[in-house]
């Protein structure tokens, strides 16, 4: 892969109404006070880093209700907006990185990754939960757990890492429609590097697509990231999530990156801190920052005394 850096560009979404827990608007500034900008720098050798700001919209859908749906109106004003503001991003040349917010955001940038770059994109949803129900199937009304509905995306080109809370509609959905997944048991048997490679692989057969990543911080164990609104155990690792990203990184087709449902307001402190740090190591990773341990020139290494 190609050892230029790539040129990013960050967008904040502050969304929290596709959920029912406050705080999540917070996460964008949460992962920003951690030094995201300076690290991208630092950690990736991003040279070309262009600060977008926040998507603000006006909710100029009043109209707009789908029955089952909470705040449906809001969530297709900000959608709107968003994937305008993704586009333009894109069209800059950039990879989009987008801080939420709650998932429903995913609809946007998604959208807006469509029509910068190509219907023919390859989408990766790394989650806990498979963000497929609708207003007819969803139990709790969110939009962040019902995030297909505005996306005309084909199914071929989506595939789930992470999977272990699924509802009982969703998983009908999933194998009718044949969507790729790959759950808990599939990265505990085979490992996360070839579920990662077959993920891939599904959604990108001849590796030339543009991916779009889709990352919700509770796919991550609680453990390694307390702070989110529907935290299921049994999760990834920070390290597996970091190979993910990693392998993202090495395709060299990462197209934009959304890190999604890191909610501040929930948990102590050290809680909020390991999240933030575990959503920056993932951020980190899908740009280039490399942990490997490198040889050192013999030169360089402290002689003993
Ligand atoms: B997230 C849920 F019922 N499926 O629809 C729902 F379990 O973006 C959870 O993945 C959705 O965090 C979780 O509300 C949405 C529930
Ligand atoms: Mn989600
Ligand atoms: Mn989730
Ligand atoms: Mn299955």
């Amino acid at each position: 892969y190609s050892s230029s850096s790539p040129k990013v560009g960050i967008l904040d979404v502050p969304f929290e109404k596709g959920q029912d827990k406050s705080g999540v608007e917070f996460g964008p500034k949460s992962i920003r006070d951690a030094g995201l900008l300076q690290k991208l720098i630092e950690c990736c050798g991003i040279t070309d880093l262009k600060d977008y700001g926040e998507v603000k919209y006006l909710n100029n859908c009043r109209n707009a209700e789908v029955l089952n749906m909470k705040h449906y109106d809001h969530v297709i004003s900000c959608s709107k907006e968003l994937s305008e503001q993704v586009e333009k991003v894109i069209r800059d040349g950039r990879i989009c990185l987008t801080l939420g917010g709650d998932h429903s955001i995913g609809i946007g940038t998604i959208h807006g990754h469509m029509r910068a770059k190509s219907e023919d994109l390859a989408v990766l949803w790394v989650d806990a939960h498979a963000d497929l129900n609708t207003n007819r199937s969803s139990h709790s009304g969110n939009i962040h757990g019902a995030d297909w509905l505005q996306c005309k995306l084909s199914l071929r080109n989506l595939a789930y890492i992470g999977l272990r809370s699924i509802d009982p509609y969703e998983h009908v959905i999933m194998h009718n429609l044949g969507i790729s997944h790959f759950d808990m048991f599939d990265i505990q048997r085979y490992g996360i590097d070839t579920v990662v490679s077959a993920a891939i692989d599904q959604i990108d057969p001849d590796h030339n697509k543009p991916i779009h990543v889709s990352f919700d911080i509770d796919s991550l164990d609680p453990l390694e990231a307390p702070s989110t609104g529907t935290p299921v155990r049994g999760g990834l690792l920070l390290r597996e999530g970091i190979h993910i990203m990693t392998a993202i990184y090495k395709t060299g087709r990462l197209g934009a990156l959304d890190l999604v449902e890191v909610n501040p307001k929930i948990g102590t402190q050290g809680d909020v801190e390991r999240t933030v740090t575990a959503a920056l190591h993932i951020i980190l990773a899908a740009f280039g920052e490399n942990r490997r341990l490198i040889k050192l020139e013999s030169n360089n290494l402290i002689p003993p005394t």
